[in-house]
């Protein structure tokens, strides 16, 4: 009862005043909270992982941008876990992928509701840093997935795959479709977004291998994720540099958008284009010729899999320490890696062959 009202109180006045000074005026730092601010740098407490599932939970998902299609089949994918392990859903979360003060606030909403634990998409990697200890010292649970922010400011991170992956397998599409030579160029979301830059910077590792040596990525564009930007990008990059051979878009948002540009434009079929995409939207321009191959995971697994480590992690059956193990369900037993990072699994390569065996 008591650790009720203070938690109340705690998240009320973090959400109205400054949080630096909420957080002093709660206390200071205790032993509890440095157990709380978890994460696999911290001595979190000691995982059980025989105890029961915790019912009856309520958890908050917080993607980086509501009316992305992509983010809507992940979060489907965890509301129906977490109705499955009998606990509640709910979601908020801006409609830009731009706007990190937005998922600030997010963030402070759902502490104050007294959530037991939020999985977030971070547009920025440190941004949300203040708002996720704060919720996490008021013994919300915190998972991020799809985008990270730093290992410190959550429990656990649900990787889609590995970045390592996800970054070569990109360049080795694009680098067969293009024959290994020519100009290239990459079509980011946001700037700030953690995901999109720790693959663009292994693109650019792969890049230095030799057998690329006559490949140049002259240009880095942002569409933010917003179609249209995404679109006029494209649009620029082809102006800009006439002689491009191919763009990898490693967004949804963005792939889809190029593909539109170059379909209804004199470079469909010369400049390749490949990256991340859904196969549903992604669908048509595989079968007029725009695109011959990208790639993706499964969104709703990977929500799912977020809803599961929320509530393993609620229920007290791991803290997010390296090495701990948890079931999830249908989807097998995990194991926390390195920072804190649990990994889905290998992405899925679409193509002419396989892609009307998808539907998502
Ligand atoms: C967009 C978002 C998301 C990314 C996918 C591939 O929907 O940028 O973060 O993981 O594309």
């Amino acid at each position: 009862m008591h650790k009720h009202s203070f938690r109340r109180s705690c998240a009320a006045l973090a959400a109205t005043t400054s949080l630096v000074l909420a957080a002093s005026a709660c206390g200071g730092t205790t032993k509890q909270d440095v157990a709380e601010e978890g994460g696999s740098t911290t001595t979190a407490g000691k995982a059980d992982p025989g105890a029961p599932t915790k019912k009856g939970l309520t958890v908050g998902f917080l993607p980086k941008q509501v009316n992305n299609p992509y983010f809507t089949v992940a979060d489907k994918g965890g509301e129906k876990a977490v109705r499955q392990l009998g606990s509640t859903y709910k979601e908020v979360g801006p409609s830009s992928g731009t706007d990190t003060a937005g998922q600030v606030s997010y963030v402070n909403t759902l502490t104050q509701q007294q959530v037991d634990a939020m999985a977030v998409s971070a547009q920025d990697p440190g941004a949300l840093c203040t708002a996720l200890k704060q919720a996490m010292k008021n013994g919300v649970k915190v998972v991020t997935y799809d985008s990270d922010t730093r290992p410190e400011c959550r429990h656990a991170f649900i990787s889609q795959a590995s970045a390592e992956d996800l970054g070569r397998t990109q360049v080795r599409l694009l680098a067969e479709q293009i024959g290994h030579k020519g100009e290239i160029a990459i079509l980011s979301a946001a700037q700030t977004a953690t995901n999109q830059n720790a693959w663009i910077e292994i693109m650019k590792d792969e890049l230095k291998d030799p057998k690329y040596k006559d490949i140049k990525l002259v240009k880095i564009a942002y569409g933010d994720d917003d179609a249209q930007k995404s679109f006029q990008q494209t649009q620029g990059l082809l102006q800009e540099h006439p002689q491009l051979k191919g763009i990898i878009s490693p967004t949804t948002v963005g792939i889809k958008a190029a593909a539109q540009y170059l379909s209804g434009s004199k470079y469909k079929g010369k400049v390749r284009l490949t990256g991340l995409g859904v196969p549903n939207d992604m669908r048509k321009y595989v079968k007029n010729g725009t695109v011959e191959a990208f790639e993706l995971w499964d969104p709703a697994k990977l929500g799912e899999l977020a809803a599961r480590t929320a509530v393993a992690l609620s229920s007290g059956q791991i803290t997010g320490k390296e090495g701990e193990t948890f079931d999830a369900g249908p989807m097998g037993e995990y194991t926390i890696g390195e920072d804190g990072v649990i990994t889905l699994g290998k992405p899925t390569v679409f193509d002419a062959k396989n892609v009307d065996d998808f539907d998502f």
